[in-house]
This record gives C-alpha cells, structure tokens and sequence, in this order.
C-alpha cells in the first residue's frame, strides 16, 4: 500500500459536518503480488498516489447516462498529475494491422487522448522521449528488442505495462505475449491512469488466475431476458447478422477492459433454435464482433434438442443417432464459429430435459456432448443446480447426485456450480460441492443480475458476497483449502478453471438497470481474474474510474458500497434467512407462503417458524446435511457455539427466547434488531450520498439518489412484513425502543396481488409512504 490521495478541505468540513465518515488513507495499488504458477499480479512502481488537492467544479460536471460505464477518461483535474502524464506520454507509436492490436491502439488514443484533454498523435517510431509503445516481440521490433525478461512468465492473456528506455529516450511499454494480451495491458494502463497513479517507476506484471471468464446471458430469443432488470436483451436478433450495433462494440470493450473472455448469449432455459442454422449466422457475427477483443462465444444447448430440432424419436445420450446428431450439429458450428467456446447446459433441472429422462447419469449427457465438442477443442459447462421435491432436503441434493460422479467426467467437461447450495440468497454457505470433487473441473457460478437482492434499485455491492465464498476454507486438504484455490485450480490440479458470472445486462442506456449496478459486472470481471483481489480495492478502482478520484466522493462512495451486502442481508433475511421473497418474480417480502405445491419453493420451507421457534435443522437431529463439509466445517456450521450469527437459522433450529451468544438478544429480539437497523443502514447512505452533490454530474447524483429512496422504503417494507409475520407465529411483540410496523401482517399479504405490476422494472407505489426511519427509535 502506497501513499494515497489525501483528502481535501471539503472533505474534513463535510465529514465534521456529518459525523459519519472516517476518511479513509489508503488506495488501491496498481497490483498484489505475484501468487505462484497460476498466475498472479503484481505492481512495482508507479503505484503512487496524488497530494494534490482536487479542485470544486466550478459548474456541476455535465450529465452522463451511464452509457460509457467505468471507460469515461475524463481531463484530469489536477494539474501535477496532469503534467506528469504529458511528459510520460506525448506520442502512440502505431501497434500491427491486426484488429486486436487496432482495438488496442484505438482504446489508448481515445482514453489518453480524454486524459490529457489533447489528442495524442500516432508515429510510426518514437520520435521522442514520452513514446507508448504496445505490442508483442513479434508485432514490434521495439518490444523485440527489449528482451523484456518478464514477458515469458505472463502466459498467453497476461501483459507488462512498463517504464522503458528506448533508443536512449523514455518510454511507457505494453508488452504481451499474443494481441489479446497487449489489449489487455492497454486496459490495464488506462485503468492506471483514470486512477491518476503516478507512472513514475511503472512496473506492473499480471496474468488471469483462472482461465475461462465468462458473462451468462440468460437472454430469451425473443428478446427478453430471465431475471434482467435493465430492459430487453442487447441482441437485436432479427436485425443479425447484418446489423453490427456500436453497441455490440461498447460491450466487448467494456467486458475485454475487465479480462471477460467468454460470453454464452442464451438462456440456460435454452430455446433449441440457437442451434438451427439460421441463428448460428447470427451467432457468427457476434463472434466475428467480439473476436478482436479476445472474447469467444459459447451457447446454452437444450439437452432435448435432436427432438425439437433435429427430428429424432429421443434424445438418449447413449443412442447412436443422438450421438451423431450432436457430432454434425458441432461441425456445422464450428464451421460458422471456428473459435467457438462449447456448451452450457442445465439438464433435469427446473423442468428442463436432460439425461436422467431416459435414466441416465450426468455424466453420459454431459461426456456425449463433449464428445462432439472434443475434436473441435470445445467444452461442456454443465450445471449442478438440480433438486427435486423429493421429501429430502434441497441443499443437499446437487451434492447427493453429483459427488458420486466424481472422476467420470469427460476431460472436456466442468461441473458448473453456484456459489451456495440454494440458489443466489444474500446470504448463503459455500456450496458443499468445492472441495468435494478433487477430479472433475468445478467453475463457479455467482449472479450478477440482482434477483434474490433488490434488482435494479438497490444499492448492493456485491464484490463483498463473492470475496466471502472466494476466501471460506473447505478444509478439503486441511486448512488453506480456499474456495478460491478450487476455482483456480490449484487445490485439486484441475485441467481447465472458469468462472461464471449470470449477467443482467441489457439495452437500459446504463446496461445494467442502476449506476451502481455496474460495479458488480466490473468486480466480477476482477475477481474471475484474480479471486485474491479485495472487494474494497475493486470498489477503489470502480469510484475512481465510474465517478471521481476526488477523496470527498470516494471515500463515502466506498463506505457506501462496503457496508451495502449486510444491510440488505439485516433488512431482507438476517442470522441465516433465506428464501423469504414473493412468488414467481422473487419481489419484495413473502414469509408467510406455503401453499405453492412444490414444496421446496415455500418460503416456509425454508425458515419453518411455529410457535416453538425457527429454522432449519440441518444438523444431526434434522436432515444432517451439514455432513456434506467436511469434518472441521461441518462442526463449525453444526455447534450452537461456533456458528456465525448469519448462518445461525440456515444450519439450525432455536427457540424464539434462546440467547445469541454475540449479542446477549434473544433470537426474537435479534431479528427485530438486526431489521430495523438494516432499515437505518439506507437512511445512513442516504444521508452520505449529498456528500457527493455538485462533485460528480446531476444526473447520475439524482439517478441514485432516487433509487436510494426506492430502496429506504422497500427496506422498511421488507421489516415490517416480516416482523408482522414472524411476530404473528411467535406470539411476541415488538420491544420497546424500535418503531411499530407501519401496516398489519394482511395489508402485506395483500399488497402480492398489485406489486410488482411489472416484473422487469418492480416497483410498489403502495409503500412509497411516510418515513421509513428511525426503525430504532433514539433513546
Ligand atoms: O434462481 C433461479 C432463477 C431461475 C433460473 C434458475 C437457474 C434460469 O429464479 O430464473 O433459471 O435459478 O439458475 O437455472
């Protein structure tokens, strides 16, 4: 950690004014070190922050729309920083013909060119000192020549973004091993920049930790999208593939400039007619599209199509003409798609087909596919989420059904799996499956879209959340046994590692549904880089780059962001809650539900509250699913004593009068306490959004902070339904010292029938009434 931007004046005035904040002296640094043969990052030099005092803007900066997301390059304010980088960097020395190396060029003329507020000029040599100079020993004599003695060590994706001499005169180098690397420390220096780093000594080494980074789209054909929040999918079906929108281009940008590789344009609830030959065109010229910035396309199959579209009698992965049909359907896609990255299928999963319709494993659908993608170099991604109503426990299914297939993958195959055993709650264990599978490839799955934490309004970081399951131990090969070194390989050795990411993106001008929904497609493209990086210092680099690298808006932005996944984890299912949300479209509070006919799908399933208490018992004397960890898990998760407050009801079963250890509160009065106080938690980000008033443009300050209302009331909303439900079975009360619920336990219940009145955007206009807070009343 260097030496940081210091706050300036206005920032001790307002955080004296508010009494809230403690400003914060440390800052991202360009990189963390280097982690071992599967690759790393690290940052020597030129990791320096600025002195300088950022200036007021005299005018509130102009509007923005979010479009150009965390790629803006605006002129930098300060002028020390801004001489600096004028020295540094006068002049673009052109990189090779090909269009990876064009997009690379192009990307650091626009960004350094905004920058610097001057158009930087192209040359064919340094003609100078201040030259950029980006390519591969092949692509550049200048690079050639340099014998940069780290290159060999950063792989095929990685880069080195260096402070060079060449021909006697100073230069700044990206230098890769192939162009989607050079394009990748093109980012990475841009990225550098907008954080308005010194360049001084720049010496920054990074390569991925996990190879395939991939966006799920879980767009439809007919151009809605499951779960999106952010308006209709961005692929404008009927006009491909003739029509390549800018949009299509500002996407890959923007995924490449965070490590993105891979994208699977469908929903896993897969149309089959992705694979007929008039979409796989279609599918050709996004791949053609995304192709230069080093992103590969792949497709979610329906494991039932050679019966929709292929006109067979089955679908049985061990029947020859099924076989067969598969082959030829991978030829002809890799005919159209030479790059084409393979499959992602959920089979017997949620009504979708699979191999277990004709009573077959897993792993005879899963080995037939990649049987056809083999020769071709594809892969099947094939998920784990699968249960049933079967009587036994949700959570302990996909373990049950996967772990015995162990070893009897395909070496093309990976098992996909969330990162809990549920389904994307706000707060869930790490899925039992990490740790358990040492020889089949496991990549992980997380949710970028916000289904199960407040969609498009509310103000969840999500970065946090991932990083928690990225760094619980499995215990799989004693302690250190990371999640994160499953997913990267190096626990077990697997052959291939991925990362997933469902994304939400849509064609909202702000692609994502909310300002602040951005920074988790950007934390997710970092951590599926590097899983070791801190969810706070990819909140840095995000603010800095998204809004300013002024202190008085970083520095609340990031405390902000930091404590958002508690609070929404207080205000909507604290101490292990899960499930609780409305039916069919996940939105706002539904406790009470248990009529739904699949039982699994009860929120009462879930938390089983009754006059004697709540949770599930999931230990011993309940359905023993903690015995899917192993051993010094399972005992953490199983003992009254040791289990984290926020797994407390997941894992078990306590009496409403019972005492939690932490707190001394009863297990009634904690739940009253841990909602309201994650009501109170948005009325404190809504008090330190103004902070940010007149630094960054209005309309992104009034975008938030309507959103930040939206999310105040609907916290509240989710407290007083639940208190009133849960006070109901109980028969307790609310103590004294905490607001009464604003609405009796039926105005809730009613309100399923009018909220949301649209799935895609939910509002509820009915609790958009009174103050939500104080929840906890003062003294
Ligand atoms: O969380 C659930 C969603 C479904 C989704 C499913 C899955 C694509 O509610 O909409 O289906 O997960 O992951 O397959």
């Amino acid at each position: 950690m260097s030496v940081c931007a210091r706050p300036g004046r206005r920032a001790h005035a307002a955080s004296a004014l508010l009494g809230l904040l403690v400003l914060a002296t440390g800052c991202a640094t360009s990189g963390r070190n280097a982690s071992g043969p599967g690759g790393g990052n690290m940052g020597v030099g030129g990791g320096t922050g600025t002195a300088e005092t950022y200036p007021v803007p005299a005018h509130p900066p102009p509007d923005e729309d979010g479009s150009q997301l965390w790629l803006r390059y605006p002129k930098v304010p300060i002028p020390g920083r801004l001489a600096e980088y004028r020295s540094a960097l006068t002049h673009v020395v052109r990189a090779g013909s090909s269009a990876t190396l064009q997009a690379a060029q192009a990307e650091l003329v626009k960004g350094i060119s905004g920058l610097l507020g001057a158009t930087i000029p192209a040359a064919d040599q340094p003609t100078g000192d201040g030259a950029l100079v980006v390519g591969t020993p092949s692509s550049s004599s200048i690079v050639k020549a340099l014998s940069l003695a780290g290159l060999g060590s950063v792989g095929s994706e990685g880069y080195l973004v260096q402070a060079a001499t060449t021909g006697g005169r100073s230069a700044i180098v990206v230098a890769a091993n192939t162009d989607v690397g050079v394009l990748r420390g093109s980012f990475a220096l841009l990225r550098h920049l907008q954080c308005h780093r010194s360049v001084q000594g720049l010496a920054i080494a990074a390569s991925p930790k996990i190879q395939r980074r991939i966006l799920d789209h879980w767009d439809n054909l007919d151009g809605t999208i499951e779960r999106g929040y952010a308006g209709r999918s961005l692929w404008d079906w009927s006009s491909l593939p003739a029509t390549i929108s800018q949009r299509y281009i500002d996407y890959a940008r923007a995924s490449a400039s965070i490590g993105i590789n891979g994208v699977v344009l469908n929903n896993v609830n897969a149309n089959p007619q992705i694979l007929s030959s008039a979409y796989l065109d279609k599918v050709a010229a996004l791949a053609t599209a995304f192709r230069p910035y080093g992103i590969a396309v792949y497709l979610a199959a329906q494991f039932g199509a050679p019966l929709h579209i292929g006109g067979l009698t089955t679908a049985d992965p061990l029947n020859a003409s099924v076989k067969q049909w598969w082959v030829s359907e991978a030829n002809t896609i890799y005919q159209k798609v030479p790059d084409f990255g393979g499959f992602l299928v959920k089979a017997n999963s949620e009504g979708q087909s699979g191999p277990g319709d004709y009573g077959r494993s897993h792993a005879d659908g899963a080995n037939m596919l990649a049987a056809a993608l083999a020769p071709h170099g594809g892969i099947v991604m094939w998920r784990a989420f699968v249960y049933s109503d079967n009587g036994t426990d949700r959570i302990g299914q996909a373990y049950s059904e996967f772990k015995p297939l162990d070893g009897q993958f395909a070496s093309n195959v990976m098992v996909q799996v969330k990162n809990g055993p549920l389904d994307f709650q706000p707060r869930e264990p790490f899925h039992q499956l990490f740790g358990a599978m040492p020889s089949t490839p496991l990549a992980l799955e997380v949710q970028i879209t916000k289904e199960y934490l407040g969609e498009d309004t509310h103000l969840v970081y999500l970065a946090p959340m991932w990083q928690e399951v990225l760094q619980s131990d499995t215990y799989a090969k004693g302690q250190g046994s990371l999640v994160a070194r499953v997913v990267d390989g190096s626990l077990h050795g697997y052959r291939m590692t991925a990362m997933a990411g469902v994304s939400g993106i849509g064609s909202d001008a702000n692609w994502v549904g909310s300002h602040f929904n951005q920074a988790n497609w950007y934390a997710f493209g970092r951590l599926a880089w590097d899983p070791d990086l801190s969810a706070q210092d990819i909140a840095d680099e995000w603010i800095r780059q998204t809004f300013s690298n002024d202190p008085v808006v970083v520095t609340p932005v990031k405390q902000m962001m930091m404590s958002s996944r508690q609070n929404v984890v207080n205000y909507m299912e604290p101490i292990g809650l899960v499930h609780m949300m409305g039916t069919d479209h996940h939105y706002g509070p539904a406790p009470w539900v248990n009529s739904l006919t699949t039982a699994n799908w009860n929120p009462f399933y879930y938390h089983k509250a009754d006059a004697t208490g709540i949770g599930f018992d999931r230990t011993a004397t309940g359905s023993n699913t903690v015995s899917q960890y192993s051993g010094a898990v399972r005992d953490k998760l199983a003992s009254r004593s040791t289990v984290p407050d926020d797994m407390l009801l997941f894992f078990q079963r306590v009496g409403w009068d019972d005492r939690l250890p932490s707190s001394g509160r009863s297990i009634w009065e904690e739940l009253v306490y841990r909602y309201s106080a994650g009501v109170d938690a948005v009325a404190t980000m809504r008090n330190t959004w103004p902070m940010v008033q007149g630094r960054i443009d209005g309309k992104r300050y009034g975008d938030v902070a309507s959103f930040l209302q939206i999310q105040h009331y609907e916290a509240r909303w989710w407290r007083d339904a639940c208190l009133q439900y849960f006070a109901s079975v109980s028969k307790h009360s609310i103590p004294s010292g905490y607001a009464p619920p604003a609405q009796s336990l039926q105005y809730y219940q009613n309100l399923q029938s009018t909220c949301p009145s649209d799935p895609t955007k939910p509002r509820c206009p009915a609790i958009y009434t009174g103050s939500p807070s104080p929840a906890i009343l003062p003294p």
